[in-house]
């Protein structure tokens, strides 16, 4: 037994690079090839090898470490001395080291990374299926030598959770890893999770880790849409007509649909097909005490303003009672999340596929603002726009917002109604 030191191999041009893991622990016994600490560059976190097998004796490094070629990691005690000792004569009694040049960075180093199979993942991977609640050592990687990729990780919880026509078929509970039970801290209280709940959970998921969402906010002055929402009368009875801003935001919807069909689509990435719908069946999510519903009012395009309003309320009753019809759930071209009668601004709305966006709405507010000298207040309704940034790119989605905008905007928002 001779005691080995494994130090930071040549890096190429990557200098003062900062240890961002320490993957093992003195006393420890590893194999050669098994990671001992992970590096983060600029570009990419690698994690590096031992060179040896043997029992760690000291650790020279610890997070945050700033480290160059040749800097010592660790002490091994290994019985591998003799036979590479042996076979390296008459060199010197230095460890090789693997050569990490810019290009072979993270190639190289990944395929010398232990066999062990599963739960070999690089730091940002272990990070993303942290936050997804799973397991990287439970996970099999289909990258080189075993090691898990995110794909890995979303494939592992599609695994985990089959939908299939709005059955859950549950294989295997996600387990949080907990450090202490909560009842430690304090009183607790064990609930099932609602039955809606547990069908749109998986659906969320499925959304949240597979489509790229980008979410743009924007603000709509509405005042004259208000004006003009707040004195609409019945023509015949004379009496005031109630109707929901959100009405007038489906119905501004619809036009921004028409103006920008990519928005009224579903995209097939295994076809590689787009399908563009003709139809404009608007989704509402709905706040039910049961879970969040989303029901879809079909052909919100050949409906009044007034007609949206009476079908918005009829259909969200039919989700509370739990009479809605299951069909109703499908086939929609865009949703509708609006918090408008709660209360709030902006928020991420997930996008609810096959659909490829989704509109938020917040309350709107009263805003101070200087026009021609005087200062004079004005309605603002805060949107959030979340859109598959597979199909819908940046400069349309602004345009989206413009286009809603002016739908909205004080020349535009009577048209709505007529
Ligand atoms: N700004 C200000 N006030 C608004 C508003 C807005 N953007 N939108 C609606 N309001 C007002 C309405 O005018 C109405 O006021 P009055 O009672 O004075 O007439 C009041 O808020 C009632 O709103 P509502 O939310 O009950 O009704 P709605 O028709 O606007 O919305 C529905 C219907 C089904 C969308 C709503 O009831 C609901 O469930 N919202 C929650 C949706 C949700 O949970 N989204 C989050 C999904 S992500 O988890």
């Amino acid at each position: 037994m001779a005691n080995l030191k494994i130090t930071v191999p040549d890096m190429g041009d990557f200098k003062d690079v900062e240890v961002i893991e320490v993957l093992v622990k003195e006393g420890q016994t590893i194999n050669k090839n098994d990671s001992i600490i992970t590096l983060e560059s600029d570009k990419s976190s690698v994690e590096v090898p031992s060179t040896h097998s043997g029992k760690i004796v000291k650790i020279s490094v610890s997070v945050g470490d700033k480290i160059n070629k040749s800097d010592l990691i660790l002490t091994l005690e290994s019985g591998e001395e003799k036979e590479e000792i042996k076979k390296e004569k008459p060199k010197e009694s230095k460890v090789a080291a693997p050569v990490l040049t810019k290009e072979i960075t993270t190639k190289t180093l990944i395929s010398q990374v232990s066999q062990s199979g599963k739960g070999s993942a690089s730091p940002k991977v272990r990070k993303f299926a942290r936050e997804l609640g799973a397991d990287v050592s439970l996970v099999s990687g289909t990258q080189r030598s075993g090691r898990v990729s995110e794909d890995d990780i979303k494939n592992y919880i599609r695994s985990q959770v089959t939908v299939s026509q709005g059955k859950v078929e549950k294989k295997e509970t996600l387990k949080y890893v907990e450090e202490y039970p909560h009842k430690e801290f304090g009183e607790i209280s064990i609930k099932e999770i609602p039955r809606v709940k547990r069908l749109s959970g998986p659906h969320l998921v499925r959304s949240w880790t597979e489509i790229p969402h980008v979410t743009q906010h924007e603000e709509i002055d509405i005042t004259e849409m208000e004006q003009f929402r707040s004195s609409l009368y019945d023509y015949y009875t004379g009496e005031k007509i109630k109707v929901t801003p959100l009405a007038f935001i489906a119905k501004a919807l619809v036009s921004a649909l028409k103006e920008f069909p990519n928005f009224n689509a579903s995209i097939d990435m295994v076809s590689n097909k787009i399908t563009y719908k003709r139809y404009f069946h608007i989704g509402f999510a709905v706040d039910t005490p049961h879970g969040l519903m989303v029901p879809k009012i079909r052909n919100v395009d050949q409906m009044s303003i007034k007609e949206i309003g009476e079908n918005l309320k009829k259909t969200s009753n039919l989700c509370r009672e739990l009479k809605i019809d299951k069909k109703e759930f499908f086939g929609g071209s865009m949703t509708i999340s609006s918090l408008g009668g709660i209360g709030g601004t902006y928020f991420t709305p997930i996008i609810n596929p096959p659909e490829v966006a989704i509109l938020g709405v917040g309350k709107n507010f009263d805003r101070l603002t200087k026009i021609k000298g005087k200062v004079i207040t004005r309605k603002i309704l805060p949107i959030s726009l979340s859109y598959d940034h597979r199909i819908i790119d940046g400069a349309e989605g602004a345009k989206f917002c413009v286009y809603l905008g002016k739908c909205l905007g004080k020349d535009f928002a009577f048209k709505l109604a007529v």
